[in-house]
């Protein structure tokens, strides 16, 4: 056997500079690069192992853990899955930090490779600095919290499990029905151990991603189910992205005339202006798509995780119609006891289509589909032209009025979040890259944001992790550097974490983030106070004597943050001012940040649907007693399952 004897970090490092996929014919390098923030935990092993021969793999130097592995995540998802950046982290704090990450991969069946530093193997030092000791069970170490929310855990506790592990890896990682994150923790000590390879261990390796299509019979009970129907509905998951199968579920839903709907995660995997396509569904969805849900006679979800979001917590669709899922996934094609075929979406599209046409079917939507759409169109023109001072203030103020009141007295700004998202539309380019994940935003954008341009719209909403945005749009610019990428936040989502903005700057890639500054953590703001709870915690109000929120709004000069690390910034209060920025912004070479102060209370609100939450079941405040009894008699309505 030929063997290179090579420290297990040096092994690892030659291993992920070896990995290669295979999807329809095209053969892609796996591992783009590593990104790290190095500490005393991984920066003798493994460190040493890419300071001495990293290959053609890409140094990253991160600023917070939390935030590079959300850069690594958007960097895997605007590359269809088919390239990773590998995050490592020290010990203790350092892993702690990227658990929040590693679940939000995990929910959104996004590839990334953690690989955390971890006590020692041969425990002589114990406890090392940053070591939890748990007298129960010295085995327990931080990189145990990443169980519950990886796909793939392993710890490389002696040499030779090196290679089992990393062999795992890459089969979750390159699985469509599996991925997520990988955690491979690595003892600091075991990192600088010396092994003697098996060159075969270390040779390319191509892994194949293939397009498996569903059983003959999963097939037909599809079949049954939608030829049984008059008016059925498409929903377009993620997985159709990922399968980029965007073109077959238009070709399939033209054949057939089939509307689809859009959810978060699929958004942008056909245009917006396919006749067939309503936009957004669920408790973010627009009119059109929820009107027709509410009407169709079977549900056919490809790609999609049925999240509550979607299905608004299984209320929105009749209980009679059925629902069929296509997923490359058993677990989620089984979810809401539907009629599945598990396989790749655009084969499974491709076998269907070719079934449905021998049996020359044909919805019967008559003129609904247009007419849906027309709808929409006219309430979307009624959300660009929201205007303060035109009237819109009586809605707004009766909403909130203290809040409106001083903000427009503390802040300056009357700009509506709706006017501006649309003159952020128009002013960007058409193949921009928009991302976001958290707050009002993602609802008024899975209604409101309309392109053409494949996976151009960014949206981390399987987590809707508050810090994804900025980390998450240089990671989808490191991913398609030729595409303008622009980073949609709320202040509170800037506030929590936004540390990779130096990342950017540093790097010398152009960003821009686009911050809403509605001076709260508004949707919280508006679920709370419709629900009859006050404004408690959600408003950036200085406090009063007694430790109450009482006081003016912040008013927090967040261009000056901006410019402080080295990006040009605006800052905007009315439509016009926004408009110049965008302008401006766009002929800058480096990164950017507009900082436009919106009024708060001016997202768009739900269309049809319902959202099942924690409601008090008793209070003193009859608002709270209305909202749990609304809760109860909607709660009837769903599916239990
Ligand atoms: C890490 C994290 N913590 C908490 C939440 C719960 N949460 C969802 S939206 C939100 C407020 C967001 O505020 P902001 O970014 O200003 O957006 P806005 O709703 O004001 O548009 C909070 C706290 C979350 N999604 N993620
Ligand atoms: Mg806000």
């Amino acid at each position: 056997m030929k063997s290179v004897k090579l420290t297990v970090a040096q092994a690892l490092v030659r291993f992920l500079d070896n990995q290669y996929v295979l999807a329809d014919g095209e053969e892609t390098k796996f591992v783009h690069g590593v990104a790290t923030v190095f500490g005393h935990g991984i920066v003798l092993g493994f460190g040493q192992a890419l300071d001495e021969d990293r290959g053609a793999l890409r140094y990253y130097q991160g600023k917070n853990e939390q935030g590079m592995a959300h850069m690594a995540t958007a960097f895997a998802k605007q590359s269809g899955r088919r390239q990773i950046i590998a995050v490592a982290s020290s010990i203790g704090p350092g892993a702690a930090n990227m658990v929040t990450a590693a679940a939000c991969a995990s929910v959104n069946n996004l590839p990334l490779l953690l690989l955390p530093g971890d006590a020692f193997a041969i425990r002589q030092p114990d406890p090392v600095l940053q070591q939890v000791e748990m007298a129960h069970d010295t085995t327990v170490t931080t990189n145990d919290a990443f169980r519950p929310v990886c796909k793939y855990w392993d710890r490389v506790s002696r040499p030779e499990q090196l290679m089992t592990a990393l062999l795992n890896a890459m089969r979750v990682l390159t699985s469509p029905a599996d991925t997520g994150a990988v955690c491979v923790a690595l003892p600091q000590d075991v990192q600088a151990e010396c092994f003697e390879w098996p060159l075969s261990f270390l040779q390319k390796r191509v892994h194949r991603i293939s397009r498996p299509c569903p059983p003959k019979e999963e097939l037909e009970d599809v079949l049954a189910a939608i030829l049984a129907a008059k008016e059925p509905l498409v929903i377009c998951g993620g997985g159709v992205r990922y399968s980029e199968a965007g073109e077959t579920l238009s070709r399939f839903c033209h054949a057939f005339g089939i509307p689809f709907a859009e959810t978060q995660a699929g958004k942008s995997a056909a245009p917006a202006s396919d006749a067939y396509n309503l936009g957004g569904i669920g408790v973010t969805g627009n009119l059109a798509a929820n009107t027709l849900a509410a009407r169709a006679d079977c549900v056919i979800a490809v790609g999609s995780r049925l999240s509550d979001f979607t299905t608004a917590s299984k209320w929105l669709f009749r209980p009679d119609a059925p629902l069929v899922t296509l997923n490359a996934s058993p677990f989620h094609a089984a979810k809401m006891d539907a009629v599945k075929a598990v396989g790749d979406a655009r084969a499974t599209l491709e076998a269907l289509q070719a079934l449905l046409a021998a049996a020359g079917y044909r919805a019967r939507w008559g003129n609904a589909v247009s007419e849906a759409k027309a709808a929409w169109r006219a309430e979307m023109q009624r959300l660009e032209n929201y205007r303060y001072g035109d009237g819109f203030e009586t809605i707004v103020k009766a909403q909130n009025p203290a809040s409106v009141g001083d903000f427009i007295r503390d802040v300056q700004g009357t700009l509506t979040q709706t006017q501006a998202l649309c003159a952020v539309r128009a002013g960007i380019a058409p193949s921009a890259v928009v991302v976001g994940a958290s707050g009002s935003l993602p609802g008024d954008m899975q209604r409101m944001w309309e392109t053409d341009e494949t996976n151009s719209y960014h949206m981390e909403y399987g987590y809707s992790c508050m810090g994804y945005e900025i980390a998450g749009a240089l990671g989808a610019k490191l991913a398609q550097p030729g595409r303008e990428v622009y980073a949609m936040t709320g202040d509170g989502s800037f506030l929590m974490l936004h540390s990779e903005l130096v990342t950017a700057i540093q790097q010398g890639v152009k960003i821009t983030v686009l911050l809403f500054d509605n001076a709260g953590f508004g949707c919280i703001n508006n679920l709370q106070m419709s629900n009859g709870v006050g404004s408690l915690g959600t408003e950036f109000r200085r406090a009063d004597d007694n430790g109450e929120y009482t006081g003016p709004f912040l008013n927090i000069d967040y261009a000056g943050i901006a410019e402080a690390y080295g990006a040009k910034a605006w800052r905007v209060h009315t439509l016009e001012e926004l408009e110049t920025a965008l302008a401006e912004s766009r002929r800058e070479a480096g990164c950017t940040l507009i900082d436009m102060k919106v009024l708060p209370k001016t997202m768009t609100e739900g269309y049809g649907a319902w959202w099942h939450v924690g409601v008090a079941g008793m209070a003193k405040n009859p608002a709270v007693q209305a909202a749990h009894a609304e809760k109860e008699a909607r709660r009837k309505e769903a599916r239990m399952y």
